[in-house]
């Protein structure tokens, strides 16, 4: 027998990841991806992928009425926090009305699949005090519109579980990272910087913005396998941190960039890279998934940022 699944978002940085964990005869995954056509990545569910937009809810219903999906990945959505201060109209559309057709389609055609819900540590309140370590209890807020469309999406999640029985979990990941991974973000921004310099194509100084805050960051291979491991034993209803259990600052992170390359830069503070409002440490506690599925996260964040850069010696 084999298991029918189905990946919102599939062709996202996470997305491919999740394809390529799932690529095998067990398995047979169809998927979203938007804006952009399908990426071919010559796995089995090449063929399976469509170009959809999850605002179209009939589309979306009529990919999910079709797949017949025992477990759904819900992925696709504004993901960038920085984005969403400029998109704050698609960020709510996609990430809120979006998982809502999601949903939908679920409880008409599929009620009984194992869904997972990718929310994310943003939605964590500021706290006062260092070193404060984030379990699933602590209060919840919003300081960016990527959070607040996340903080709603949970919400929804709980409608769907507690008054029309489905079966969703809701993830809460710190952020992450990986070969692959859109240079929109901190850590893949920094490599792609780096890289260009020692290929001669750009000056020698790498532009920053606040690089004091502390972040909690996971290799994006580990981050889909506690997603696999959250659909095979989670439990519905729950929310769970998916962290590495410990934070550095994002000036550690650069140290560890320019120390795995060879050349001499100066740092400058891009005001443009500057928010608006952010939270200064993300520091997760991930003891309550580990209990539950067994997920550890395996891979050094020393080795996650030599893949990123190598990702970019390759492919800038
Ligand atoms: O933002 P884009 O242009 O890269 O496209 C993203 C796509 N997406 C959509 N898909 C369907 N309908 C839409 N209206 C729509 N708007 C955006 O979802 C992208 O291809 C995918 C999400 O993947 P990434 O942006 O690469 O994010 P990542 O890191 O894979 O994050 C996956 C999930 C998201 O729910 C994040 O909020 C969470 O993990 O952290």
């Amino acid at each position: 027998m084999t298991r029918r699944i189905f990946i919102t978002g599939a062709s996202g940085f996470v997305g491919q990841h999740l394809l390529h964990l799932l690529d095998s005869p067990e398995n047979e995954v169809y998927g979203t991806s938007f804006p952009h056509e399908p990426v071919p990545l010559d796995l089995s569910c090449d063929n399976n992928i469509c170009h959809l937009d999850i605002r179209d809810k009939e589309r979306l219903s009529a990919a999910i009425e079709q797949a017949q999906p025992e477990w759904i990945f819900h992925l696709a959505a504004v993901s960038n926090v920085g984005h969403s201060w400029k998109k704050r109209t698609e960020t709510l559309e996609t990430n809120l009305l979006g998982s809502q057709n999601v949903f939908e389609a679920a409880r008409e055609f599929v009620p009984q699949a194992r869904m997972l819900f990718v929310s994310s540590s943003n939605v964590y309140a500021q706290q006062a005090g260092e070193n404060i370590v984030l379990s699933e209890e602590d209060p919840v807020d919003a300081v960016s519109p990527y959070a607040y469309s996340k903080v709603c999406g949970e919400l929804l999640s709980r409608f769907y579980v507690e008054v029309e029985n489905l079966q969703v979990i809701i993830t809460r990941a710190f952020p992450h990272t990986g070969p692959g991974q859109s240079p929109d973000f901190v850590c893949s921004d920094w490599a792609r910087q780096i890289v260009a310099i020692e290929q001669g194509k750009s000056d020698p100084v790498v532009r920053v913005g606040n690089i004091s805050v502390r972040r909690d960051f996971c290799d994006v291979r580990d981050v889909v396998k506690a997603y696999v491991s959250l659909l095979e034993k989670g439990r519905v209803g729950e929310v769970y941190n998916i962290a590495s259990g410990s934070a550095v600052s994002l000036q550690e992170i650069l140290d560890t960039l320019l120390s795995l390359s060879n050349i001499e830069v100066a740092v400058e503070v891009d005001p443009e890279k500057m928010r608006k409002a952010d939270i200064l440490s993300l520091h997760g506690d991930a003891r309550k998934i580990g209990g539950d599925t067994g997920w550890r996260p395996s891979i050094p964040l020393e080795q996650t940022l030599r893949d990123l850069l190598e990702y970019w010696r390759v492919y800038f």
